[in-house]
């Protein structure tokens, strides 16, 4: 084994950071805010910056067009900025779920008035993306019902069905729609899209450049999430991730920080697909964490490194040894074909990787080293004290 035989794996494998892990979040009980979180687009641009030229392994910013693209600001600018730090706009979120006017739901609200709203939201995230260059419109929708007998459930799909076909219809050839779940939260009753048979069946009345995306956090305990992968590249249905992981619900915790082997489990069935001769290059890598307590910038690097060890083990596994031991159902040899690759040290194989590309070996030793976050945590509380920003409040 030739470490330089991954490093097209490497090369291929981009991760896309969220600009709003590096903004001060929290529950709905309270936010706790930290001297160095990033508060306005550049600062989160050039901490994205950071996080690339760190890693090489993250040249796209996942974008929320409320908090970024605040009204009346040039989105090209923004995507000079982002130039600026090495980086580009990457998916563009539309915030469906913030305004009064969505207190019912967005699309699927039985308001009229409110789907008028979402729905120009949605054409001006499709202009954003446009004038940014990019080419992935993401959906997550909040709607849903609280109590039994609130609204119609079918009325409330069929709703749905025509606004995402009429997002995908105004959509340019070059753009992809992702369409997300989630069972529940913030709706506690019923959710319109609470499972990826239910966006899938949206993406396919949609159009045929909409695609489920796997929030490894939205599902309940205990759901096979690699199975559902799995089903959805066989149908072409997947698009791609948001990365997270989770211990009882929607947890906005560090991927792999309680359950490694199930992400390498959902990688191992996309490398599967891959030897199957599926082409698996459009899959979209992106991380959805919310850094309550972690400093920002130190969990966004623990992630990326983590996304590549995991997904460079998946890619160790010895497949023709596993399609022999499946031949002959020797499950205990196939579990351990896995197991083999999980529990190899891939370490020295980044390393390899990170040398050839002139990068720290170490990225977050590097970080931690450097005075990146203490010359935040100096400049920018004046910033926020000049714009008049009040530190705290609640959810969000
Ligand atoms: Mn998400």
């Amino acid at each position: 084994m030739n470490p330089t035989d991954f490093f097209p794996h490497l090369d291929a494998f981009q991760i896309e950071i969220p600009s709003w892990g590096f903004a001060d979040t929290g529950t709905r009980f309270g936010k706790f805010t930290q001297d160095a979180a990033a508060s306005t687009v550049e600062e989160k641009l050039e901490d994205a910056g950071l996080v690339n030229r760190l890693t090489g392994a993250c040249p796209t910013v996942a974008v929320h067009v409320l908090w970024d693209f605040k009204p009346g600001t040039d989105p090209q600018q923004t995507a000079r900025i982002a130039a600026q730090n090495g980086v580009k706009i990457g998916s563009i979120n539309p915030n469906l779920f913030q305004d009064q006017g969505y207190k019912f739901g967005s699309l699927a609200s039985p308001i009229q008035s409110a789907r008028d709203e979402a729905h120009a939201h949605v054409l001006q995230c499709i202009e954003i993306g446009q004038a940014t260059g990019s080419d992935l419109l993401s959906f997550w929708l909040a709607d849903g019902t609280n109590y039994p007998g609130q609204d119609d459930i079918i009325a409330r799909k069929k709703r749905l069905e025509t606004a995402l076909k009429s997002a995908h219809d105004a959509m340019p050839a070059s753009m992809t729609m992702l369409v997300e779940y989630k069972p529940f939260e913030p709706a506690f009753y019923h959710t319109d899209l609470a499972d990826w048979g239910m966006a899938a069946f949206m993406c396919q009345k949609a159009g045929p450049r909409a695609k489920v995306l796997v929030d490894t956090g939205h599902h309940l305990p205990g759901a096979n999430i690699e199975h559902i992968v799995a089903f959805l590249i066989d149908e072409n249905l997947l698009g791609g991730f948001h990365f997270n992981d989770r211990k009882y619900a929607d947890d906005d915790l560090t991927l792999g920080s309680i359950d490694p082997y199930g992400v390498f489990r959902i990688f191992h069935e996309i490398r599967n697909a891959a030897r199957r001769g599926v082409d698996v290059s459009q899959i979209a890598y992106m991380i959805d964490q919310s850094h309550n307590l972690k400093p920002k910038l130190e969990a966004m690097l623990q992630t990326v490194v983590t996304a590549q060890e995991l997904y460079l083990k998946a890619c160790l596994v010895d497949r023709d040894k596993l399609a022999e031991f499946q031949a002959k159902t020797d499950i205990v040899g196939a579990e351990e074909t896995l197991r083999a690759a999980f529990y190899a040290d891939v370490k020295p194989i980044l390393s390899a990787w990170r040398e050839s590309k002139g990068l720290p070996l170490d990225p977050l030793k590097t970080l931690r080293e450097s005075d990146e976050i203490a010359r935040r945590a100096q400049v920018r509380p004046q910033g926020r004290k000049e714009r008049g920003e009040v530190a705290g409040g609640g959810y969000a």
